[in-house]
């Protein structure tokens, strides 16, 4: 007979636990009603406590419990993300982290076995409640993942995941996931022994149920880690820990040049974690929280968190703006770029028509998609026919045919004006009223693109980013008549893909690559000067990018970039001058870069990079001479370019500084443990910025004249994210 334990179902409903139990077995449901996932605030922990007190005490003879969510795609999102904003001192953040430990403690100590049942994102504190229970069953859905994502959030894990995983999964894959963030489906995270098993999403809490009682029954055996001490593993012992951590602390350091505290800070949490119980290891574990969550760089990481989530969400345009549904979608042009676009919309389920003039271009363009697919199909261990299926949703074509069942089609032919007016105006002839027509365009303006069009209003910009696989950001440029259901339908097609859009305004070079052109100009005249190529890409390595400006013009292609670099020169002449000779000169000598195996670097016959190429300097004109110290170069590079992204905010390019501050981390590689340009500038304080500015602009010119939204920020103590203050 079923027997609700709680005084009234109606008050019980708005809270975020409730449980209810039917012949010995506790159902615990999570579903926070005033948070849309369910996360581990002060009130989750507060309810799971009055249940876990209630389960003490015997009530109601439970004999097993299962922890289900109703919250759709989400078991537990891990800790509420915004209470970290309210820490003031390391003490707050380690009472956090020490109030998730004790509750995870008392659930795995109860008597009774516990099963989490997973269906939907269990990460971070999610995750390490799910290893508190004794057994854990995920669903099949795509949506149920698994993961320990703190160290993006400049944390490490904080209620037991730093002492638990090793010892359930072994050292070598705990680490791997906990210094990554990566997040596995049901079925890797099966094979990688943090699931036990993987069952459809309709029967999960049915089997959860059953397989509870059959623990309690002892007919069933939960894997266990073992509590004390390091576990039999072969490798959590000494000598394999050694080189295993060493072997890390390498990887970590390659990875981070040692800029990121959480990644380094976790592996001496854990390698001394190994020699203590879980108890004394979670002592270790609560103070580097503590320390951790404090840090500018935990700081900055929450905003990047926060801010792309935003961008994510919401578009800018008011609530009554719809999106159209986007299920179909075309590609013009089946190059890397648009078979990349059409891998990424298949992959999100979404069916593609892969158009090229030639068959064999066509053809070209889909083994490209395919081949991108069935290597991530692989990585997520995909059956042989769901692979076909996904793979079956690309459809190469010569002709304009299926386009009008499209919701959006994606021009992405050679960058050239004449041919994509051309493909515009067939676009339309091909497609009914309510299509999106997207550019891919790097550099042309939209505006200058919907002259072409007869229905200029549903033409917008569409910039993916190269590798489309890869990279998070996808740049949605409007002009002046786009209509409002063609950005929201733009905006709502990037999400699907799981990309995270920006909206920003027509101009020369939208905002990226905007931002990216002066600083790359700046760079190759620092080259110019005599600086050393390897000096220049340290520096900015160092101070955080993933590559330095010159590894990035190769990689980017100097044909490219030479284009890109007049375009932005014509566009800024007063304050940019003519475009630096280097590039030029470099394109002269047939050296494009990595994709011709010659650029400023040289490049292996397996295309890997060999270390710089002496000769360029005959080629530039100009020996190595200058010594110059880091800190110079970076001020010089970095400064020009976050003064560039306060202009375009200044300009209305951007629509805020949130965006700005996502562009520039998502599609260019701005350091993300410094926030963003406009992070970046609150963080360091207007008035210090603007006075390096004014410094380089004395010695330089025009070009570091500062913005004058920053002069005003600088005069007024203002910040550009006054609510983080
Ligand atoms: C942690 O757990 C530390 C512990 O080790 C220590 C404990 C002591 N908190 O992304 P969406 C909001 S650190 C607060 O659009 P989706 C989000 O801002 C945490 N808010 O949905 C958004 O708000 P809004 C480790 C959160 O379906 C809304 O929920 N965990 C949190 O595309 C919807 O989010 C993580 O790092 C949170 N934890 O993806 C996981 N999570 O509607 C972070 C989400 O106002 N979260 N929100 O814009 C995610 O990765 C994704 O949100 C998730 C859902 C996959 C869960």
């Amino acid at each position: 007979m079923a027997t609700i334990l709680d005084e009234e179902r109606d008050t019980e409903q708005a809270l975020p636990v409730r449980m209810e139990v039917t012949d010995g077995l506790a159902v615990i449901t999570l579903n926070d009603p005033a948070r849309p996932v369910n996360v581990i605030s002060e009130g989750l922990l507060r309810e799971l406590g009055g249940i876990l007190d209630r389960l003490e005490n015997g009530e109601g003879g439970v004999r097993a419990a299962v922890i289900v969510s109703e919250k759709k795609g989400t078991w537990i999102a891990g800790a509420d993300i915004e209470e970290f904003k309210e820490f003031q001192t390391a003490a707050d953040a380690e009472a956090a982290s020490r109030a998730g430990q004790e509750m995870l403690e008392r659930l795995e100590r109860l008597r009774m076995p516990v099963v989490a049942a997973i269906d939907g994102a269990a990460l971070g504190g999610g995750l390490e409640t799910a290893l508190a229970c004794t057994y854990r069953i995920a669903s099949d859905s795509p949506k149920t993942k698994l993961g320990l994502p703190e160290v993006n959030l400049g944390i490490i894990p904080g209620a037991g995941g730093t002492a638990r995983l090793p010892r359930l999964i072994g050292l070598r894959a705990a680490l791997d996931l906990m210094l990554t963030g990566k997040q596995l489906d049901a079925r890797r995270a099966m094979k990688a022994g943090i699931v036990d098993e993987v069952v459809p999403q309709p029967v999960l809490l049915e089997v959860a149920s059953r397989q509870a009682m059959a623990l309690a029954a002892k007919k069933l055996q939960p894997r266990v880690a073992r509590r004390s001490g390091s576990p039999e593993r072969m490798e959590n012992l000494l000598p394999m820990r050694k080189l295993i951590f060493s072997k890390a602390r390498q990887g970590v350091m390659q990875k981070t040049h040692g800029l990121y505290p959480a990644p380094l800070r976790l592996l001496k949490v854990v390698e001394a974690g190994l020699d203590r119980d879980v108890r004394q290891a979670q002592e270790l574990e609560a103070r580097a929280f503590g320390e951790l969550a404090v840090t500018p760089e935990a700081r900055s990481l929450v905003h990047v968190f926060f801010t792309s989530t935003a961008a994510k969400n919401d578009a800018g345009l008011g609530d009554d703006v719809e999106p159209k549904k986007v299920d179909q979608i075309a590609v013009v042009g089946a190059g890397f770029m648009g078979a990349g676009i059409a891998a990424a919309s298949a992959e999100s389920g979404i069916r593609v028509r892969l158009k090229d003039v030639k068959p064999e271009a066509a053809a070209k363009g889909l083994r490209t998609a395919r081949e991108s697919l069935i290597k991530r199909a692989k990585r997520k261990r995909m059956k042989r026919f769901e692979v076909t299926k996904l793979i079956d949703r690309v459809q190469p074509t010569t002709e304009y045919t299926g386009f009008h069942a499209s919701d959006v089609i994606v021009e992405a032919v050679f960058e050239e004006m004449g041919l994509k007016h051309r493909v515009i105006k067939e676009i339309e002839e091909a497609v009914g009223e309510g299509v999106v027509i997207g550019s891919n365009t790097s550099t042309i303006p939209i505006a200058r693109l919907a002259e072409a069009a007869s229905r200029p209003d549903r033409v917008i910009g569409l910039h993916f980013f190269s590798p489309v696989e890869k990279m998070p950001l996808v740049e949605i440029i409007t002009h002046p008549g786009t209509a409002d259901w063609v950005t929201a339908t733009a905006h709502a097609y990037a999400k699907k893909i799981g990309k995270t859009p920006i909206v920003v305004n027509d101009s020369p070079g939208f905002y990226v690559n905007r931002i990216l052109s002066p600083y790359m100009a700046e760079a190759a005249l620092l080259l110019q000067e005599g600086v050393r190529m390897e000096e220049l890409d340290r520096a900015m390595t160092e101070w955080g990018f993933p590559v330095g400006p010159v590894t990035l013009y190769d990689e980017v292609g100097l044909d490219v970039a030479q284009k890109a670099g007049k375009i932005m020169a014509e566009a800024f002449t007063e304050r940019m001058g003519s475009p630096p000779t280097v590039v030029d000169r470099m394109v002269e000598d047939g050296r494009l870069g990595r994709k011709n195996g010659k650029g400023f670097y040289r490049y292996g016959d397996d295309g890997k990079k060999a270390g710089p190429d002496e000769a360029v300097y005959a080629v530039i004109g100009n020996p190595p001479k200058k010594e110059m110290g880091r800190a110079e170069i970076q001020d010089r590079l970095a400064l020009i370019m976050v003064n560039e992204a306060v202009r375009t905010l200044e300009e209305g390019v951007l629509r805020g500084a949130r965006d700005g501050d996502v562009g520039a981390v998502f599609g260019i590689g701005f350091p993300p443990f410094r926030g963003g340009p406009f992070w970046y500038v609150d963080r360091t304080g207007a008035r210090d910025v603007l006075e390096r500015l004014r410094a380089l602009e004395q010695r330089f010119g025009a070009r570091y004249a500062p913005a004058k939204m920053l002069e005003e920020m600088g005069r007024e103590g203002r910040l550009f994210f006054p609510d983080d203050a």
